[in-house]
């Protein structure tokens, strides 16, 4: 990407967007998927009422011309062969994030895209609006800080209050939040992670080995779609799904995923569908940068894999939350009777065809009083994927690799057979993959 072609896909996207064809937040956001970094490390973007060049001096976007040959001004075009709009074209296949052929194997991750850029912290999409909205908008939150908004979630966060005992043994706090949301703690301490050579699912789950944490915070449950909404009505988030225009959707009938134009959070499975009645299920659909973003907006952060382990399974190195046993319809959401497939558990009703309302089932809790940590979907984590890296991690507080291609998920999910619980097991996905089983937590420091 060059920043002639930038100038190219601006017009057509301008007139798409002159033409009714594209929304002024589809705009906004296909600009920003424009930004283009120069040879000195500075971003830039194309303002979206202006055509203005704008470079980001660190603190702020400023007008400017870029680092180039003159190039033509840029003039608006009108293409009669514009693609409708929800059907442009993009330049990220999102593919089906893995195959139902077993059920309970690790399908193979989904090539990588281009590498999409890390923009600047502060490169808002208002900002495309040009300077002078900038402005306006400072002046506008001022008046808002100064009139005292409403408490959100963050700064309720904040200042957690202890409000319940241990739901089981080792839960020592559980603090609630404004919005219903309650975290537990986990204590500092070693636990046993991954699974002993030749007994994991997978052969990255080897060599067994004891990791010591921090004490730490994690959400109870899965996050909502209730929670969900609260944090893209204050924010305005557009996830990757919305973006792209599509997700990715299980089909019984097929047995198998398919991309579904408009598939997104608020339409988990197609555009026909709704969120009506799902207020307290899980939110899916969700890339692990919504998931980020989500985490801190709520002053939270993603949890470590490691993390994610201890909290699921406690310190005895059990197999599951609940124990050593295979899941039960009272203990977790899994392939039951209720999904049609070949690998579902036909003499076991779970109650739930797809999700379930998060903490659906209290027998299933870890020995830390966390909820849904397995079945019910799966839960992004921070850390890059790497098959070897249990060989390799530190002992203490482990954070992943460096770097990746995929990043990890936990937990299983409402699609996958009994066979597959086990804490232990690891899958992956590229970050900016989704599907109706794919969902989070958030955690914190203590
Ligand atoms: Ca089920
Ligand atoms: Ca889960």
């Amino acid at each position: 990407m060059d920043f002639s072609s930038v100038e190219t896909e601006y017009r057509q996207l301008k007139a798409q967007f002159d033409a009714g064809q594209l929304t002024e937040a589809g705009f906004k956001a296909r600009l920003q998927e424009l930004m283009i970094e120069d040879e000195q490390d500075r971003w830039w973007m194309i303002g979206y009422e202006t055509g203005q060049w704008y470079v980001h001096d660190g603190e702020k976007w400023v007008p400017a011309e870029p680092p180039r040959p003159a190039a033509a001004p840029l003039v608006e075009v009108r293409s009669p062969g514009l693609p409708e709009s929800g059907q442009q074209t993009k330049e990220v296949s999102v593919e089906a994030p893995y195959t139902s052929e077993a059920g309970n194997a690790a399908p193979e991750p989904v090539g990588m895209p281009a590498n999409k850029p890390i923009r600047p912290r502060n490169a808002s999409r208002w900002l495309l609006a040009g300077l002078v909205a900038v402005v306006v908008l400072a002046v506008a939150i001022g008046i808002g800080l100064r009139g005292g908004g409403p408490i959100n979630e963050q700064s309720a966060a904040v200042a957690p209050v202890a409000t319940a005992a241990a739901v089981s043994p080792g839960a020592t706090l559980v603090i609630s939040q404004s919005i219903g949301l309650e975290m537990v703690r986990v204590p500092a301490g070693e636990f046993v992670m991954g699974s002993p050579e030749g007994q994991g699912s997978d052969d990255d789950e080897d060599p067994q080995h004891s990791v010591s944490l921090d004490d730490y915070w994690i959400d109870r449950t899965e996050v909502t779609n209730a929670m969900f909404a609260r944090f893209v009505d204050e924010t305005g988030y557009l996830t990757d799904a919305e973006k792209d225009g599509l997700g990715t959707v299980f089909d019984s009938s097929t047995q198998d995923w398919s991309e579904i134009q408009g598939a997104n959070w608020r339409h988990p499975r197609g555009p026909e569908s709704s969120l009506d009645g799902l207020a307290d299920h899980p939110v899916v659909q969700v890339s692990w940068n919504d998931a980020v973003a989500y985490c801190e907006w709520a002053g939270k952060r993603l949890p470590s894999e490691a993390e994610w382990e201890k909290a699921a399974r406690g310190t005895d190195g059990r197999t599951n939350p609940w124990g050593e046993q295979e899941p039960t319809g009272e203990l977790s959401n899994f392939a039951d009777r209720n999904l049609e497939v070949d690998w579902s558990d036909k003499n076991v009703d779970d109650g739930y065809q797809f999700t379930a309302p998060v903490g659906s089932y209290p027998a299933g809790a870890s020995p830390f009083g966390a909820l849904d940590m397995e079945g019910n979907v799966w839960e992004w984590v921070a850390d890059w994927y790497n098959d070897g890296y249990y060989a390799q991690s530190p002992s203490e507080n482990p954070q992943g690799p460096a770097s990746g291609d995929y990043r990890v998920l936990r937990g299983s999910s409402w699609y996958d057979a009994a066979s597959r619980f086990q804490a232990a097991d690891r899958f992956r996905n590229a970050p900016f993959n989704l599907n109706d089983a794919f969902g989070f937590r958030c955690a914190r420091s203590s």
